[in-house]
C-alpha cells in the first residue's frame, strides 16, 4: 500500500498554523484580467498573507485558472490553491487544490459525486489534494444558493460542531465554516469558539470579513485561518486589506 499522507502544501500550512493563525487572500480569476491577480497577489504576500486561494465565480474554466495559477506563482512565492467551484476550477499550474466536500449541500454532486468524476483526473495531473470539509453557515450567500446548501444556523452551534466532528471522524484534514462572500458579518465567534472546542482540524474561517474589528473576535475565538475576498476586490490591498493580515499576524505572537 503506499501511504495516501499531506502533500508539500499541506505541510507547509500545517506546520505554519502550528505556529499561529495565518491569513488567505481569495482571488477571482474571472473577475482579474490584464495581470490582476498577480498585482493582487504581491501585495497581498507583501502584507504578510500566508496563500493565495484561486476561486470564486462560477462557470471558471481550466484555462482561466490554469492563466491566474501561472501568474501568480511568477509573482510570488505563497502557494496558489485553488479553492473550486466544480471540476472546471482544476487547473495543474496551481500547487494544489483544496479537495472540498460541501458538507450540507443537498446536492450529492457537490457532496461527492463530482469528486468521484474529478478525482482520476487529479491523480493523472498530480495535483496535491487537500481534504477538507465545507460547511456553510447562514446567511450563505450565493454560495448558500448556487450549493443548494441547507445552512447552518447561526444560533446552532451544536449543528456546527455536529457536522465538523463527522469530518474530523470521515478523515478530512481542514474544516472551512463558510459565512458566504460578502455576508454582512461573519461566521459568530460563539460558533467558531464551539467547534474550536470540539473538533481536532485545523479551522478555516471566510464570508464577510472586512476589517480588522471583524478578524479579531474569530482569532480570539480559536480560527487558524481567516480568508478575505471581497475586501480586495472593492479596495485591493490598501489600508483595510492591510489591516486584517496585521491582526492574524498579531495573533501569532
Ligand atoms: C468566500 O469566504 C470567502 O468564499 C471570502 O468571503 O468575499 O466576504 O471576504 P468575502
Amino acid at each position: 500500500m503506499t501511504e495516501a499522507g499531506p502533500g508539500r502544501v499541506e505541510r507547509h500550512l500545517r506546520e505554519r498554523i502550528r505556529e499561529g493563525p495565518i491569513h488567505l487572500t481569495l482571488i477571482d480569476p474571472e473577475k482579474s484580467p490584464g495581470g490582476r491577480a498577480a498585482d493582487v497577489a504581491r501585495g497581498a504576500e507583501a502584507a504578510g498573507s500566508d496563500v493565495v486561494l484561486l476561486g470564486g465565480s462560477t462557470g471558471i474554466s481550466p484555462e482561466t485558472m490554469g492563466r491566474a495559477a501561472t501568474e501568480v506563482k511568477r509573482a510570488v512565492r505563497i502557494p496558489a490553491v485553488i479553492f473550486p467551484e466544480g471540476p472546471g476550477s482544476i487547473a495543474r499550474e496551481a500547487d494544489a487544490i483544496l479537495f472540498m466536500s460541501l458538507l450540507n449541500s443537498r446536492n450529492l454532486d457537490l457532496v461527492i459525486r463530482a469528486h468521484a468524476r474529478a478525482a482520476p483526473h487529479l491523480r493523472a495531473i498530480g495535483l496535491e489534494a487537500i481534504p477538507m470539509g465545507y460547511l456553510v453557515i447562514a446567511p450563505g450567500m450565493r454560495v448558500g444558493e448556487v450549493g443548494e446548501v441547507d445552512t447552518v444556523a447561526r444560533d446552532d452551534p451544536a449543528a456546527a460542531v455536529g457536522y465538523g466532528l463527522a469530518a474530523e471522524m470521515l478523515g478530512m484534514r481542514f474544516l472551512y465554516l463558510e459565512a458566504g462572500s460578502g455576508a454582512p458579518a461573519p461566521v459568530p465567534s460563539a460558533m467558531v469558539r464551539a467547534v474550536r472546542d470540539a473538533v481536532r482540524l485545523p479551522l478555516i474561517v471566510g464570508g464577510g470579513i472586512r476589517s480588522a474589528g471583524d478578524a479579531r473576535p474569530l482569532l480570539d475565538a480559536g480560527a487558524d485561518a481567516l480568508v478575505t475576498g471581497t475586501v480586495t476586490e472593492e479596495e485591493g490591498t490598501g489600508t483595510e486589506f492591510r489591516a486584517i493580515v496585521q491582526e492574524v499576524r498579531r495573533a501569532r505572537r
